[in-house]
């Protein structure tokens, strides 16, 4: 007689809980599950959702267990990793962020201080000079 064991809440390695990726990078998706049953020939499926992106990857257990993704879009993504051995679901969660990657952004900011820099003491000098060869004519 044969008894399913259902398969262990999975315990998700990777992403981390609060982690943050700059859009574009390569985000590794890892979990851990046990389920006895696997010895006897049991497949286990393995579902990734994000709460933005929608279903990331759906594979069974013995094929693989990680994964990346770097098409994930900006915003605050649940990830639900959800196990089901054909008789048993059970699910792990965790929650990550993607931003902007504002490295374009950061550098032509410094710019435009740079030259509001250079003006502010340009019009310093200006008043100064004219200041001064104003007094000289008097
Ligand atoms: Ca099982």
């Amino acid at each position: 007689m044969n008894v399913n064991d259902p398969p262990s809440k999975p315990l998700i390695l990777l992403p981390k809980e609060g982690q943050v990726f700059k859009k574009g990078v390569q985000i590794t998706f890892e979990c851990i599950v046990h389920d006895p049953d696997v010895n006897a020939g049991q497949r286990i499926q393995v579902r990734w959702t994000s709460s933005i992106s929608g279903e990331l990857a759906n594979y069974s257990l013995d094929s693989r267990d990680t994964f990346s993704r770097s098409d994930l879009p900006v915003g605050r993504h649940i990830i639900t990793v959800v196990v089901y051995d054909g008789l048993v679901e059970i699910s792990n969660s965790t929650s990550i962020t993607v931003e902007k990657d504002n490295h374009f952004l950061g550098e032509s900011s410094y710019i435009i201080t740079l030259i509001v820099i250079i003006i502010v003491v340009a019009c310093l000098l200006f008043i100064y000079f004219r200041f001064n060869a104003g007094k000289r004519h008097n």
